[in-house]
């Protein structure tokens, strides 16, 4: 009996051992991805809202990871947009349509209070937004990484607008990005 039950607490001690090290691995929530071409009516998936600055047919494509350290790390590729040039781009809290101003503000994982607004640095910045600024190259082609030290909860970003110019950050303006040119809905 003595040796049965000491094998059982190496048996246990293992599993538990096991148990540590996997959990980190481990996502908390699903991956999440989104791509589709750029159409003036929506119907290939995303919009264009200005084609001369964001071509018909331009991709976006968006994933994000939620590992287990409780961080989000978001991604948006261009591809087929002009060259050589800056786009702002950011998560905001609804999804798109062919209304520009449909997508509504910026998610805010902490949303900024009465007698604050939008462009308050102390929550519009990119610890508390997801910002996705990029340069495309010769081809149109670019890629932003953005992390953040929190994942989604019951309130949830549900598109990623790309703006017509590089984000703000002075008091007043941060966030801003000029005018929107296209949208990806996205499931976050
Ligand atoms: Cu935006």
């Amino acid at each position: 009996m003595k040796l049965s039950s000491r094998s059982l607490t190496v048996v246990a001690a293992t599993a538990g051992a096991l148990a540590v090290v996997a959990a980190p691995a481990a996502a908390v929530t699903a991956p999440v991805r989104a791509t589709a071409a750029t159409s003036v009516d929506g119907s290939s998936g995303a919009f264009t809202y200005d084609p001369t600055q964001l071509p018909v047919g331009a991709r976006l494509s968006v994933t994000a990871v939620y590992p287990g350290n409780g961080s989000s790390i978001v991604t948006l590729h261009v591809k087929g947009a002009v060259a050589n040039r800056d786009y702002g781009a950011h998560a905001h809290v609804a999804a798109c349509t062919s209304s520009p101003l449909a997508a509504g503000g910026h998610f805010q994982f902490t949303p900024f209070p009465a007698g604050s607004s939008a462009t308050d640095p102390a929550y519009a910045n990119p610890s508390n937004e997801v910002w996705l600024d990029l340069r495309t190259d010769d081809d149109g082609n670019g890629t932003a990484k953005a992390v953040v030290p929190w994942q989604p909860g019951e309130r949830r970003p549900m598109s990623v607008v790309v703006h017509a110019m590089p984000t703000a950050t002075a008091p007043g303006s941060a966030g801003t990005a000029g005018a929107r040119l296209g949208c990806l809905s996205v499931g976050f």
